[in-house]
């Protein structure tokens, strides 16, 4: 098969651009139309073969080899893996691509491409614009960044988060921050992701990485590696439709249930993931903490938790302190005394310091006096407060039936190493950080925190690790931008709270339609001085831009991939920009030129990438250490990395105050939220009145058709998926309860807005809860929805817990939505 030895021939090739004579056979698909930049077919004799990476913000993080004759791609399939840096492992690594990435050529050439850079010239969103030159887009930029910043001071303008690409120059650890760092400006969110993803990381840090140390530099996050599931018994996937959403790992997902590995799906829809599990749990949305506290329940009762090590990695056997709730330590009882930990020693019950030599074990239980205070420990606290989450108890909240409580507390104990894999849909909601703090208490008490196939995972990969010198890209001259995180960022433009914003630019962001509370939104944006957009899409945000700028994909600019998982993908450009579109990185330097800081900007992106990465440097990041430019550019290498497949605290050294893991949080006791103890949701909760008004939980997931936003417009795409059209999943008892039937316009309302969408009545998903898959367009040109989008519907209430995480503060609780649903009659 000629595919076959072409890739045998990347592998020989001494570059991963090297030039290869196969002719105009390598011409199977896509003869753009009108595609004026493109060389004639007739002139193009020659393929070349190109290995990049997709960095779009999917999970999959894929390695493809893109065909390109001419100035034409014309085919991209999945590309080969190599060892790791040192070349000491060789993982048996997946081929990995889907049919978005395949898609890639229509995005390129898709005629929705923004082709010139345009200035309004109706009123803001109307549709009118007037085509001008790049000189004319960025000197209006420059020109009205600097008004901006002389009238309300430089922080006023906002450089606006990149969540639509996961890559080093162009995506969300790219350029824009350098910028924003040059001008002063203001600029969010790498590290929390909070447009959706903060909540998780931030429970992440509750227990496992106090954000108060210095060393955690305001918050950290990490993941094992997806093949590190071959080595689980038992795989937890809690709100995470993984075959959607992260395809290529859906397989190794397979590959363990094909060995024996037992798979447990949690999801109150059911959803391809969940199709294939053991044991599928419809639990009731948003009560997942108190499932959690019901199996830590049963497993403390029942003596099924790991006593060794609870005891030795764990704040389990710590005296808390009865009035602040704090550890009591030495210094509490003892004036003068160190600031250390108190313990009773079982064998005589006397009260010690942590690390006393003469301690022969310390108590895991009890309430023991300590001079006059009646203090329990740290375990104690816990097992007494879920001590009321009996199965019973339990299932009553999360209408999950007391024998399947049971069931899964059995099933995690009972199998050594179990592997949690949480979903970003656990991340949406209000309480999000307290459930991931809850699934790291289960993790903990079980002993499967640092050993392969055990763990809580939400994400992992190269982004995680600390292969990038991110503070020398970032903050050049130690000039640093002020984060402003986009939860917060309306009420800056609305409100100039805490701070006004009057101009932004968006880049690798949907901000108008992927943001909750959409009609806030476009206040917030509308009432902005001046606002411009760079995509290649004329998106949501882009139509309401005062100047748009056409940039570039994936294929026709340099960048590095290292993101969902441990390789780095160098990215070539593969084909030079079609139209007038330029890459981010150009497009900055232009502005950044004119603003008097283009200094920043003078070197290439391959450059950047050898600085960031250290390339050559003897003192570089272990992980990255010994990398040669030849490597990066030959295939993608794995990091080095201390345990392979990867898993955080392997050394079981944890980077909080006690050094062990803490499952009682005393950040957390101004919040009342020390241990895990579920509490409702800000909106989506069983007892909560509003219910009458709007009875139905609004999920608004993610498909496997799109990555958010993005390819929503591409044919091969739409074919298979409802021709492009939206629609709400809703269970036939509550369709009938409202004379709704299949395919039937419906209004989805609450107090916030409201959309239309045809209804798709089905078994596979719970009563009281409907979904709609988020990210369709809803454009002037594009309504995938019949009216508005569905985050018409959702809220912007930030949970105050997560402000002791710097980095991780409060996304929006997308799911944490009510609402209502009618037929729409005529
Ligand atoms: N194809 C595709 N892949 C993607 C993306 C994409 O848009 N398209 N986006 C990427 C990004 S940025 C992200 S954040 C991830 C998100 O992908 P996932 O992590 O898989 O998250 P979601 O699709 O948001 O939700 C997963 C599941 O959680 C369920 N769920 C919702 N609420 C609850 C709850 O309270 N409890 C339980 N147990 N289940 C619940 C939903 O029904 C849904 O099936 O996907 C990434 N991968
Ligand atoms: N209702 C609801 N809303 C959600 C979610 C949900 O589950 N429900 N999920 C949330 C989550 S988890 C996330 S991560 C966010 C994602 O939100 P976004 O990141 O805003 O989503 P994308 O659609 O990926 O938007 C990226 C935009 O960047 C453009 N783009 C892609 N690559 C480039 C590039 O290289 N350069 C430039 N200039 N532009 C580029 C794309 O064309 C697209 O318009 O959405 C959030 N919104
Ligand atoms: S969209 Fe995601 S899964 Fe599909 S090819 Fe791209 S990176 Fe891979
Ligand atoms: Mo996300």
């Amino acid at each position: 098969m000629p595919r076959i030895k072409r890739r045998q021939f990347i592998k020989g090739m001494a570059g991963g651009v090297a030039a290869v004579g196969v002719g105009l056979s390598g011409l199977r698909y896509l003869e753009p139309a009108g595609v004026a930049s493109a060389s004639p077919l007739t002139s193009a004799p020659e393929e070349k073969l190109y290995r990049t990476g997709h960095s779009n913000n999917c999970d999959g993080s894929c390695g493809h080899t893109v065909h390109v004759v001419g100035n034409r791609a014309t085919f991209i399939e999945s590309a080969p893996w190599e060892s790791s840096i040192d070349g000491k492992v060789k993982e048996d690594y997946p081929p990995r691509i889907c049919l978005r990435g395949v898609s890639q050529l229509q995005n390129t050439y898709s005629p929705d491409r923004v082709k010139y850079p345009y200035r309004r010239v109706g009123p803001r969103g109307s549709g009118k614009w007037e085509r001008i030159s790049w000189e004319e887009a960025t000197t209006a930029i420059a020109e009205n960044f600097r008004k901006a910043q002389e009238k309300y001071g430089a922080k006023s303008v906002w450089i606006a988060p990149y969540t639509g690409s996961l890559s080093l120059i162009e995506g969300v650890i790219g350029a824009g921050y350098r910028f924003a760092s040059a001008i002063g400006a203001s600029a969010g969110d790498f590290e929390g992701d909070n447009e959706g993803d903060s909540a998780c990381p931030a429970g992440f840090n509750y227990v496992l990485a106090d954000p108060t140390l210095p060393a955690n530099g305001g918050g950290i996050f990490d993941g094992h590696e997806y093949l590190d599931y071959l080595n689980s018994k038992v795989i937890f996937l809690w709100a995470n439709n993984l075959a959607e959403t992260s395809i290529p790992d859906w397989r190794t997902i397979c590959d363990a249930r094909k060995n024996g590995t037992k798979l447990v799906v949690l999801d109150p829809r059911y959803t391809p993931t969940a199709a294939a599990a053991d044991l599928w749990v419809p639990i009731r949305p948003g009560t997942d903490t108190a499932l959690v506290d019901g199996m830590i329940r049963w497993i403390i009762q029942n003596k099924r938790f790991d006593e060794a090590y609870v005891r030795q990695y764990t704040v389990a056997p710590y005296l808390i302190h009865p009035l602040t709730k704090k550890f009591l330590k030495h210094k509490d009882i003892v004036a003068g005394g160190e600031d250390k930990y108190l313990v009773v020693d079982e064998q005589d019950g006397s009260v010690k310091k942590w690390d006393d030599p003469g301690l022969s074990k310390p108590s895991l239980w009890g309430t023991h006096a300590v001079g006059a205070l009646k203090a329990r420990t740290a375990l104690q606290v816990l097992a007494d407060t879920l001590n009321k989450y009996t199965p019973e108890y339990t299932a009553k909240i999360t209408d999950v039936d007391a024998k399947t409580v049971v069931q899964l507390a059995e099933l995690y104990a009972g199998n050594h190493p179990a592997g949690v894999k949480a979903g970003f849909g656990l991340s949406h909601w209000y309480r999000a950080d307290l459930t991931f703090q809850a699934l790291l208490t289960l993790s903990a008490l079980t002993g499967n925190i640092g050993v392969h196939g055990g763990g809580v995972t939400i994400y992992s990969g190269a982004l995680l690790t600390t292969a990038y010198d991110i503070p020398s890209w970032f903050y050049p001259d130690k000039k640093q931008y002020t984060y402003l995180p986009p939860m917060q960022a309306c009420d800056a433009m609305l409100e100039s709270k805490p701070y006004p914003v009057k101009a932004a630019w968006f880049m690798v962001d949907n901000y108008a339609q992927q943001m909750s509370d959409r009609n806030k939104v476009m206040k917030a944006l509308n009432s902005l001085d001046f606002l411009v957009v760079s995509d290649y899409v004329l998106s949501a945000t882009a139509e309401l831009a005062d100047i748009v700028l056409p940039a570039c994909t994936y294929l026709e600019k340099t960048d590095l991939l290292g993101s969902g998982n441990y390789y780095l993908q160098y990215m070539p450009k593969t084909i030079q920009p079609l139209w007038e579109s330029k890459s981010d990185f150009e497009a900055i330097g232009l502005v950044a030129e004119k603003m008097g800081v283009g200094q920043y900007f003078h070197k290439t992106p391959d450059d950047f990438i050898k600085e960031v990465l250290h390339i050559g440097d003897p003192q570089a990041d272990p992980t990255v250490r010994g990398l040669t430019w030849d490597q990066l550019t030959k295939g993608a290498y794995r990091l080095n990395t201390e345990s392979v497949p990867y898993v955080p605290f392997y050394n079981k050294q944890f980077p909080t105050k006690s050094g062990k893991i803490e499952f009682y949080v005393e950040l957390l006791i101004p919040y009342e939220q020390e241990v895990c103890d579920y509490k409702e949701q800000a909106e989506a909760f069983p007892n909560n009145p509003l219910l009458q008004k709007y009875p139905l939980v609004f999920l608004s997931t993610h498909t496997r058709f799109r990555t958010h936003s993005q390819y929503c417009n591409l044919p091969w795409l739409k074919e298979i998926n409802n021709n492009g059209e939206g629609f709400l999943e809703i269970n036939p008892r509550d369709a009938a309860k409202r004379g709704i039937a299949d395919g039937d316009v419906v209004r989805v309302f609450n107090g916030r807005g409201e959309m239309k969408v045809r209804a798709r009545l089905t078994e596979g998903i719970k009563q009281g809860v409907t979904n709609c898959y988020q990210g369709g367009w809803a454009t002037r040109q594009v309504k995938h929805y019949i009216e508005g989008h569905p985050n018409n519907l959702t809220h912007q209430i930030a949970n105050p817990a997560q402000t002791i995480v710097p980095n991780f503060q409060s996304n929006a609780a997308y799911y944490d939505c009510l609402v209502q649903v009618e037929k729409v009659k005529g």
